[in-house]
């Protein structure tokens, strides 16, 4: 049967660390929204807005007055938020200091390197745990707050929780109980964006147990991956104990049966079409370009990066002065250290290289520290002969999924994935680089920059037709019918 409206068949609520805009104080101090255009927010704002549901979130500013009104979106606002009336969303407020410990502290120097697999990196600190557990008990209060407040339906309205990501991963513990404790049925998915690592790593988290125990108050666990899911499926058996199912991924936990999911995110493929297909050329035609888009973080391997290219200037000295790599860093956690040292790692690298081999008419690396516009970065996608998506480690990575779809010039170019990508383990027709591997990792640029235009087209073919179909609302789609609530196009007729 084919859907072509995505819509829960119940109210959905939306729980993320943050809201899908930002709040901020204007000139005259008046509170005003930002929007977001994320892929994320253009997929799911729409199934809330239009199935009755809610969005809990961190509005992105602490307010001295918590009891201070949302403001409505700007008139002129088109964003997918623009519908979400203020009615419809839940600022969480957290006390700044126990905030502060629970997002740069737990969630960005313990979560984000452990989950990616960097243990050397991650610090380990009884008062971030604490606060991250207080938060999440904020976030729960909230979220049985917009569960108790949605409008009374009859027959088999169940209302659908969806929690987004390692910023979360207790809250469902408290709604689950506070829904039994009021007696409402409710539904409960996770959606996990980043790795869920090996029993190896994972348990060197003290406190793994309680996270487990509070993703596992779920009825469904998403992941990217099947990895991912086997990982997660593992450290619930050796770590709590529980019976396990491997071949069809399921959980026994508290006389339950939890559903474990890969759930592979898409992007809005046909939005980038678009983009990529009004927006002006800016990049001169005399150079072919290896492009690298990302948050400046240390599991996007920039470092590593950086290097590969320097080696295949020095190995294949035939692309001197006509290939260049462009590199886009998205400013990222700067009041973090080690964030600040690997601007400054990547700051002197960049200078290195380029005094090395620059001539008066070419430079080998362009780096731009901060952030282009959509059109911009639609026109680099398509116009790049090579894109190059090399992290250490990462959930799934959209840039490689974006870049694909933005190649709609005759012949293509060539993507480069790092398979320690979700994006790695399921784009099967991109070049495979393992980024550890300086010289090896040069010789597959030396390969994308070589290879014979039919042989581009076809795996570029392949590629787009791929991302095409799994776009960012199929994930949607798969997500609601995971959890039993996807309403059909015929439901949806049905109901008027
Ligand atoms: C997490 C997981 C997972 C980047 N530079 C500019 C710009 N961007 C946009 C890209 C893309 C997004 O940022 C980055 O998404 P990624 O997926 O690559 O990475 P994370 O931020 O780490 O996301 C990741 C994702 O969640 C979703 O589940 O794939 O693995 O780590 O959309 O377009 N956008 C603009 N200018 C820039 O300069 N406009």
């Amino acid at each position: 049967m084919t859907v072509d409206v995505v819509a829960s068949s119940g109210s959905m609520i939306v729980v993320s660390n943050r809201l899908p805009f930002v709040l901020q104080k204007d000139a005259n101090g008046k509170l005003v929204r930002k929007a977001s255009a994320g892929g994320l927010v253009t997929a799911v704002a729409p199934v809330v807005i239009n199935g009755n549901g809610l969005w809990v979130g961190w509005p992105g500013i602490h307010l001295a007055d918590p009891n201070e009104p949302i403001p409505e979106s700007d008139p002129d606002d088109i964003t997918p938020t623009a519908g979400l009336r203020s009615e419809k969303v839940v600022a969480v407020q957290i006390d700044p200091a126990v905030f502060d410990s629970y997002y740069n502290g737990c969630c960005n120097a313990t979560f984000w390197p452990l989950f990616h697999s960097m243990p050397d990196r991650a610090t380990f600190k009884r008062e971030h745990w604490q606060c991250y557990t207080t938060a999440n008990k904020e976030f729960a209060d909230c979220t049985m707050k917009a569960l108790k407040s949605l409008p009374k339906k009859t027959g088999n309205d169940v209302p659908l929780i969806w929690i987004h990501d390692y910023h979360l991963m207790l809250a469902a513990n408290w709604v689950r109980q506070g829904a039994e404790e009021e007696g409402i049925n409710c539904k409960l998915g996770f959606f996990l964006h980043i790795p869920f690592p090996p029993w190896d790593i994972f348990r060197l988290f003290p406190w793994s147990d309680e996270i487990l125990q509070g993703m596992l108050a779920c009825d469904m666990v998403g992941f990217h991956i099947t990895d991912y899911c086997l990982n997660f499926v593992d450290c619930c058996q050796r770590n709590l104990g529980c019976r396990v199912d491997r071949k069809n991924l399921l959980v026994e936990h508290g006389g339950r049966s939890v559903r474990v999911r890969p759930l592979p995110i898409g992007i809005p493929f046909e939005r980038f079409v678009e983009l990529a297909e009004k927006a002006p050329r800016v990049l001169s035609t005399n150079q072919r370009i290896v492009l690298g888009v990302d948050r400046l973080d240390y599991t996007k391997g920039l470092v590593h990066r950086l290097l590969a290219f320097e080696k295949l200037l020095e190995n294949h000295p035939q692309h001197k002065e006509k290939v260049s790599l462009l590199q886009i860093s998205v400013p990222s956690r700067t009041d973090v250290k080690e964030y600040q040292d690997l601007k400054e790692e990547m700051d002197q690298l960049v200078g290195r290289i380029n005094g090395k081999f620059t001539t008066p008419n070419w430079s080998p690396i362009r780096y731009i520290y901060g952030c282009v516009s959509q059109d911009e970065l639609a026109a680099f996608y398509r116009d790049a002969a090579v894109g190059l998506v090399t992290p250490l480690r990462d959930g799934m990575n959209l840039v490689a999924k974006e870049f694909v779809a933005c190649q709609i010039n005759t012949p293509p170019g060539v993507l480069i994935v790092s398979p320690f990508a979700g994006a790695g383990e399921t784009m099967h027709e991109a070049l495979i680089c393992n980024p550890y591997e300086i010289n090896d990792a040069s010789e597959v640029i030396h390969r994308a920059l070589t290879m014979p235009e039919d042989e581009r087209i076809l795996r570029m073919n392949y590629l787009r037709r791929r991302e095409k179909l799994n776009d960012v609302n199929y994930w949607t789609k798969s997500f609601l019918s995971a959890m039993g609530s996807l309403i059909t196009q015929e439901d949806h007729d049905d109901i008027g």
